[in-house]
C-alpha cells in the first residue's frame, strides 16, 4: 500500500508498506533548510506508523540540499540563532535516534545544512553527480546543526577544518573515500539503490536495528569498561528475542541464507 501526506508540501512523506520515502520538496530553492522545513522534516519522521521499519531520506530535483536557507539569516539575533540550531537539533535526532534506520539518497549539491542532515541518517547514497562542502567559511558563518559533532564524527575534526577553511569541495568518489558516502552509483541511480538498501535492513529483527542505531553511537563515547558494559548487555538482550532464536535456529538448520559477497 502507497500514501502520500502532503502538508503545506515542503517535505512529503510517502508509505509503502514498511518502507517511508521522506522527500525535501523545495527543488526551486535547491531545498534549502528553511524553518518550516526543519519542522516538516521533525513532524515527518516523528509521524511515522508503526508499520514502517526503515525510512528513505531524500531530496526532490537535481541538488540534495543546499543547507541553511540563508535568507533567514537576514534578521537573526544572537538568542534567535541559539534557537534555531536547537530546533535542527531536534529535528536531526529524530531522524538518528528515531523509530527506524534512515538512507539518505544523495545527488548534486550536499552542502553546509544539507551534509549535517545527511550525517544524521545512518546509511548514505551518493550518485555520482553528488559533491560535499561547507561552505560556512565563505558565507563568514559557522556549522549550528550538528555538524562540528556528527560531520567530525564521520570524517575527524582535521577534515572539517580544511573544508571550512578552504572551501574544498569533495566529489562524490572522494567523499565516499573519507565516509562521507557509504555507496556511489552511477547518475539518477541512489535512490534505486537505497531502496535495496533499505529492503535489507528491513528484514533485520527490529530490535538488531534499535541496538545498532541507538547502542553504537553512545558504545563510541563512552570509555571502554563501560562501553564493554553496554555491549553485553545489548547483546544478552537482543539475543534472548524469541526472534533471535527462530533467526538462529533457522540457520543451524539450513533454511536460512548464507553470508555471501
Ligand atoms: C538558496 C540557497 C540557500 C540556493 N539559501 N536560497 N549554503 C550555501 O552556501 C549554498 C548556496 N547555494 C549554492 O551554492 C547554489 O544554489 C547550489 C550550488 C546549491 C545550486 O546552484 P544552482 O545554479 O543549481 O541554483 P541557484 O541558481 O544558485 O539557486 C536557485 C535558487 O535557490 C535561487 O533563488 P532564486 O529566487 O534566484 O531562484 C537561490 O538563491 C536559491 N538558493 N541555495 C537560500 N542555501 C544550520 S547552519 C548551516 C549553515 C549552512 O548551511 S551554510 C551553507 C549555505
Amino acid at each position: 500500500m502507497s500514501t502520500t501526506t502532503q502538508t503545506e508540501a515542503l517535505v512529503t512523506l510517502d508509505i509503502e508498506g514498511n518502507l517511508a520515502v521522506i522527500t525535501l520538496n523545495r527543488p526551486d530553492k535547491r531545498n534549502a533548510l528553511s524553518l518550516r522545513v526543519v519542522e516538516q522534516l521533525r513532524a515527518a519522521f516523528e509521524s511515522l506508523p508503526d508499520t514502517v521499519r526503515v525510512a528513505i531520506l531524500a531530496g526532490r530535483g537535481t541538488h540534495f540540499c543546499a543547507g541553511l536557507d540563508l535568507s533567514e539569516l537576514k534578521e537573526t539575533t544572537a538568542g534567535e540563532g541559539v534557537q534555531h540550531s536547537f530546533k535542527w537539533y531536534e529535528a536531526f535526532s529524530k531522524i538518528q535516534f528515531g523509530k527506524v534506520p534512515v538512507v539518505c539518497a544523495m545527488q548534486g549539491a550536499v552542502v553546509g545544512g544539507g551534509l549535517e542532515l545527511a550525517s544524521a541518517a545512518h546509511v548514505r547514497v551518493a550518485d555520482e553527480t553528488t559533491y560535499f562542502g561547507l561552505p560556512e567559511g565563505q558565507r563568514g558563518i559557522f556549522l549550528g546543526g550538528g555538524g562540528s559533532v556528527r560531520v567530525s564524527k564521520l570524517i575527524g575534526f582535521s577534515r572539517v577544518t580544511e573544508m571550512m577553511l578552504t572551501g574544498h569541495v569533495l566529489d562524490a568518489q572522494e567523499g565516499k573515500a573519507i565516509n562521507l558516502a557509504h555507496y556511489v552509483t552511477s547518475e539518477g541511480q541512489a535512490m534505486q539503490k537505497a531502496r535495496e538498501l533499505a529492503a535489507r535492513i528491513a528484514s533485520n529483527a527490529p530490535l538488531s536495528n534499535f541496538a545498532i542505531m541507538n547502542a553504537l553511537p553512545l558504545i563510541a563515547e563512552q570509555p571502554m569498561s563501560h562501553g564493554l558494559m553496554t555491549e553485553a548487555l545489548m547483546a544478552s538482550i537482543t539475543q534472548s528475542a524469541p526472534e533471535a532464536k527462530e533467526r538462529v535456529n533457522a540457520f543451524l538448520e539450513k533454511r536460512a541464507g548464507k553470508v555471501s559477497l
